[in-house]
């Protein structure tokens, strides 16, 4: 039977073989599309919305391949001609929709949320260049805008349109879909992306991304801006805020009326889950829309609004939190702006002794998470140190005023993407031990009976030799590098940031060359691979990108040491680049500053796939040691409470941790007649004087503790004995960090919709 040869020959008037890569990519895409009609959209009384102004989705060839029972059938069809699924996904662009983690999760949460069966879409902002495109010319992040949407992309365009008003305009979207099939479900829902017509892609000058950023009509949907970092362009950032919000609120309000809602019973037709604060303009938007066109008074409306709206929050960064000044807000829509006034005003009529939970402070800025808190009926922290930390200190006022609201959903990541597409081989292996039921229910706990067993021991490590050359062979094709296949794989893959405190890895990577040049060699070598973007106006961070590809630099060019030290920055790290690393890793790098990441998803790919992590005891970090035992994790640091205390007290002084010899001469190789011979010396300087004089995110303080258990971990590494033992355990408890057990937690105990999991095992 073909699926494919058949409409090949039909539509292109060729044979497979005759086919390039593109071809065949555009061939399945068009089946896909096609094949979609035959899923129904999920429908039920009351549909979650999840707003979000990020959804870092991957390519999704292979992705929609496995989840429409297909993959098998097109591989072994692609098989016969010498080809293959991977190498036509090659063809496809990946979509730039997102900075980092928040929006891969919200891009996981929508596999799971069609998976089970639930009736809930995602409503975004389709981006025409996305986040920039990281180049690594001379050892320097460059940015380029991102053309990823090309003529072959998953949407479709849509007959919806809306009117969207600002201050003294109106602009009319146009809303592109994307289906969403759920894994073996037979019904689909869709990823909403709102866009406009009158785009202008001529303001870009050619290779940069700069742009007229004051013709709103023209460059609305141009880019995404890069995280907390970036204070260019904000009023821009509120410009696309409301956009995607009044686009959200209207068609949400026309599909609840289509399904029966009379408005004022929407909160038993919709609930609308907000990404952190970059939609919590739709609480406003939807007051006005009720109000306005709805004729329900203002009382009433504050009430359906705040039964619909649920928040979750990503960051106790409080330069990361969203305050915008009421003068901008103005200029974007005088009338929220107004009813932003009236909710501040109901709040300070009601706690007038509480300034902390006022929507808008004594300077004029409007606190989005303020305003997201009082006028929604739950928040929720991304895991359970962090929501224990938002109850006890950042929120406890609310915590105070609003008993209960404040609620944990632990992250999750969907297994689809990150072992049963991303590592088939070590899929294979779970099935062989297990049956097929771990790719429904998740659960690996079985595997805890192989941790000593020597086949299984042994079949894992051929599977990690064998994802250590998909990677090298990756690598090679993406930035022309050759790693080293028979290392130990390290990874640190995150956006650069000084609270993910890539500077301490670059440190200890410092010392494992003095280490090296003394002569301890380590026995097996070891690669060690970072990966991230720094936001243009981030200095510091690119400056340690700099320093990260200097000291690659040194080492590649020392006989002495290249031997047994690489180092690697991945160019323009993306979802597809994950997929080759993640498989690939030995050690997963896990070196927040406790308290500051709210729980990182990386981390459990990399347990998932086999690799052992090295982390502080931070965000889900905290939840993955209390799964697998404090033997079967390396952990080092301060604790999140005793940083907390550090900053009350004003209590951590770099200068006295650079005051010891041993940490001096690593911080001091920086601004080294070596490191200057290849690096920028502002740059070098301005890193070293970072570390040493500010440091903010504390990089000296846990700097000893991380270079002896980093040790200690390689010197584990040689027992393989004890190390596969660990990553057994690890594996066996991964099912925790499921996608859905969050979207059913989140269900439960915030969305109440009916699951409708039409799943069929034997149909894989
Ligand atoms: C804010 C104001 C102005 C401009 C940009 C922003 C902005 C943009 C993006 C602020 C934050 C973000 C992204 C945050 C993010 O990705 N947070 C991560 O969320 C993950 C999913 O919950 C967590 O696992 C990570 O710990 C958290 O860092």
């Amino acid at each position: 039977m073909s699926l494919l040869a058949e409409r090949v020959q039909n539509n292109y008037g060729k044979s497979l073989e005759e086919m390039t890569d593109l071809e065949l990519y555009q061939a399945l895409l068009e089946y896909i599309k096609e094949k979609a009609n035959d899923y129904p959209l999920n429908n039920s009384k009351k549909k979650l919305y999840y707003v979000s102004a990020e959804f870092l989705i991957g390519k999704l060839l292979s992705n929609n391949l496995l989840n429409l029972g297909l993959y098998d059938e097109v591989e072994s069809e692609l098989q016969s001609i010498g080809r293959s699924v991977a190498e036509v996904e090659a063809a496809e662009n990946e979509p730039s929709l997102g900075n980092g983690g928040l929006g891969r999760l919200a891009a996981c949460f929508l596999d799971s949320i069609a998976t089970l069966g639930i009736n809930g879409d995602g409503v975004g902002i389709n981006y025409h260049f996305g986040l920039f495109k990281q180049l690594l010319v001379y050892r320097e992040q460059h940015t380029v805008p991102d053309a990823w949407l090309g003529e072959n992309s998953w949407l479709k365009k849509s007959e919806k349109r809306f009117e969207i008003p600002f201050n003294n305009f109106t602009i009319n979207s146009v809303l592109y879909d994307l289906d969403i099939f759920g894994y073996n479900n037979t019904k689909r829902n869709r990823l909403r992306l709102f866009d406009i017509e009158s785009l202008n892609s001529d303001l870009i000058e050619y290779g940069t991304i700069n742009f007229d950023k004051t013709n709103i009509m023209e460059n609305l949907t141009l880019f995404l801006y890069p995280d907390d970092s970036d204070h260019n362009g904000q009023l821009l950032r509120i410009f696309q805020q409301y956009f995607m919000v009044s686009n959200a609120a209207q068609l949400i309000i026309d599909e609840a009326i289509e399904r029966g809602s009379n408005i004022h019973d929407l909160a038993d037709f919709a609930v609308i889950q907000i990404n952190d604060t970059h939609p919590a303009l739709i609480i406003p938007e939807l007051i006005r829309l009720l109000t306005q066109q709805h004729h329900i008074g203002m009382d009433e409306a504050v009430e359906i609004v705040k039964n619909t709206i649920a928040f979750t929050n990503h960051t106790i960064l409080s330069e990361a939190l969203e305050k915008w000044p009421m003068g901008d807000l103005e200029r974007v829509n005088p009338d929220i702006a107004h009813i932003i006034r009236d909710l501040d005003g109901r709040v300070k009529q009601a706690h007038p002794n509480q300034p902390g939970a006022f929507v808008i402070d004594n300077n004029g800025r409007a606190h989005m998470a303020n305003m997201s808190i009082h006028y929604g009926f739950s928040v929720n922290g991304v895991a359970q140190l962090h929501t224990d930390i938002l109850k006890d200190s950042e929120l406890s006022e609310f915590e105070a005023l609003y008993p209960g609201r404040i609620n944990n959903k632990t992250n999750g990541i969907t297994f689809r993407r990150w072992i049963m597409n991303a590592n088939k081989a070590l899929s294979s292996l779970f099935d062989e031990k297990l049956g097929e039921e771990w790719r429904v229910n998740h659960d690996l706990t079985e595997l805890e009976k192989y941790a000593d067993d020597k086949d299984f021991q042994e079949a894992l490590a051929t599977i990690k030799a064998h994802d250590k050359r998909k990677l090298k062979d990756h690598l090679l094709h993406r930035q022309a590098t050759v790693i080293n296949e028979n290392s130990i794989i390290d990874v640190q893959i995150k956006r650069i940031h000084e609270y993910k405190r890539q500077q301490m890895l670059a440190l200890y990577i410092v010392h494992k060359y003095f280490d090296i040049k003394k002569g301890n060699k380590p026995k097996t070598p070891i690669t060690i691979l970072f990966g991230g973007k720094a936001a243009p106006a981030y200095i510091i961070a690119q400056d340690i990108i700099h320093f990260i590809m200097v000291m690659s630099e040194i080492i590649a060019r020392d006989p002495e040491v290249s031997p047994y030290l690489q180092v690697v920055m991945v160019e323009n790290y993306n979802v597809t680049a994950a997929e080759y690393l993640i498989p690939a890793a030995d050690v997963s790098e896990q070196i927040s500053l406790a308290s500051k990441e709210a729980s990182g998803t990386g981390n459990m790919k990399f347990m998932l796939n086999g690799a052992l992590t090295i982390a502080t005891l931070d965000g889900a970090n905290v939840e993955i040691a209390d799964l697998v035992g404090e033997d079967n994790i390396y952990l080092f640091g301060k604790k999140a409470d005793e940083i907390v205390q550090l900053y009350e007290t004003n209590g951590y002084n770099a200068y006295e941790y650079y005051d010891d010899p041993a940490l001096r001469s690593l911080v001091d190789f920086i601004i080294s007649d070596e490191a200057k011979a290849l690096g920028n010396h502002e740059r070098l300087y301005r890193l070293h004087n970072d570390i040493v004089h500010k440091d903010y995110f504390m990089a000296l303080i846990d700097l000893k503790e991380f270079i002896e258990t980093k040790e200690r971990m390689y010197a584990d590494y040689e027992d393989q004995d004890l190390w596969m033992n660990k990553v057994v355990k690890n594996i066996a408890k991964a099912g925790y960090f499921s996608s859905d057990r969050t979207i059913t937690d989140y269900n439960r105990d915030i969305w109440h919709l009916e699951a409708d999991y039409e799943v069929n095992i034997e149909k894989k």
